[in-house]
């Protein structure tokens, strides 16, 4: 059976790192698209020739040209530009809107079979422009957001209670955005939910809000440090775990921008829910029950998605 074919749309600093964990996983051949000349062939030739260190079999081909893509089974985009210090994600709605469509074409012409996890920010209304654009099937379509939150609030707590962060399990629902809904019921050690943890005296209440606030300022933490850029690494693995549950029929529980039609009360939008990966995409939307609590930051997190759409919506009448 050939290998699967992983077409990453992008080939900047998630780019690069999603083309050398795709290899060192053996998940597939990659190919790296870039419009910038140089780039993907560059950061090919590079990955490939750690190859025979490394010991994987993997081709790696990077180019400008889509019909490379042609027949990909999964499509990771990254293409457009990232923060920089003091701005906001969603400062880059206009540039990357544009951005969207023409991957969105490029995809349609040439992969329309493929899984498609969108990456660029503002993540939820670019995953929601890039289904539009692309017209692929909404559960063929999501966005990565939820999987980056929860291990950035995974790792937090991890270091909280000095266990593993292999027995730490959280959520993070909402908008991938300073609005995003870390969920302390749905967040656990070993399956004992954080509720119960404060109760039992591992840690306090202040701390946990502590925890929450600095996960949802996780994205602007690394930014601030590395000054030109943003963070790369955690996002790069976080979509390679969905891209992995989708090519292996894992049938992983993950939370990532997904379509929603009714689900959750939201209504032709894509935000962050836990959802079911597997052969079919995203096969399931979880309907958790969320408390009052819960609901209302839920609800504030949609309102400001909902928002970002609308703007898109202003910017490409295509989409009204
Ligand atoms: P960067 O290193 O700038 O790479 C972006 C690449 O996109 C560059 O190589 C560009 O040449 C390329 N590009 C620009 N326009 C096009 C186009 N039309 N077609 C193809 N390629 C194009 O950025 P990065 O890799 O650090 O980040 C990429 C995106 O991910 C940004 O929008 C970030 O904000 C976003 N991001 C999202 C998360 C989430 O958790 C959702 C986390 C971190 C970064």
């Amino acid at each position: 059976m050939a290998r699967p074919k992983i077409a990453l749309i992008g080939a900047g600093q998630i780019g690069g790192t999603l083309a050398h964990l795709a290899a060192m996983k053996e998940l597939g051949d990659v190919v790296l698209f870039d419009i910038a000349e140089g780039t993907p062939e560059g950061k090919s030739l590079d990955i490939a020739e750690s190859g025979p260190s490394e010991g994987f079999d993997a081709r790696l081909k990077g180019t400008q040209d889509y019909a490379d893509i042609a027949g990909a089974d999964v499509c990771i985009v990254t293409a457009g530009v990232p923060r920089k210090p003091g701005m906001s994600r969603d400062d880059l709605l206009g540039i990357n809107l544009k951005v969207m469509k023409s991957v969105g074409e490029g995809i349609a012409a040439n992969a329309p079979d493929a899984f498609v996890i969108c990456i660029t920010n503002p993540l939820d209304a670019m995953v929601w422009a890039l289904q539009k654009f692309s017209g692929l099937p909404a559960n063929k379509v999501c966005g990565m957001a939820g999987v980056l939150d929860s291990a950035r609030f995974r790792h937090f707590l991890s270091l909280e209670f000095d266990v593993s962060m292999k027995d730490v399990t959280a959520f993070v629902l909402g908008g991938h955005g300073d609005t995003m809904v870390p969920s302390l019921r749905y967040s656990t050690v070993a399956g004992i939910p954080l509720p119960d943890l404060i109760e039992m005296g591992w840690t306090t209440k202040d701390k946990m809000d502590a925890i929450v606030q600095r996960t949802r300022d996780g994205g602007a933490e690394i930014v601030g440090l590395l000054k030109t850029g943003s963070a790369y690494y955690a996002p790069a693995t976080s979509a390679i775990e969905m891209a992995e549950a989708y090519l292996k029929d894992q049938k992983r529980v993950l939370p990532c921008a997904a379509y929603c039609d009714g689900d959750l009360g939201v209504k032709d939008m894509y935000v962050g829910v836990p959802t079911v990966i597997g052969a079919g995409g995203i096969e399931r939307i979880v309907n958790i029950k969320l408390n009052k609590e819960e609901q209302e930051m839920f609800d504030t997190s949609v309102k400001a998605v909902q928002g970002l759409v609308e703007a898109c919506k202003g910017i490409d009448t295509s989409l009204a």
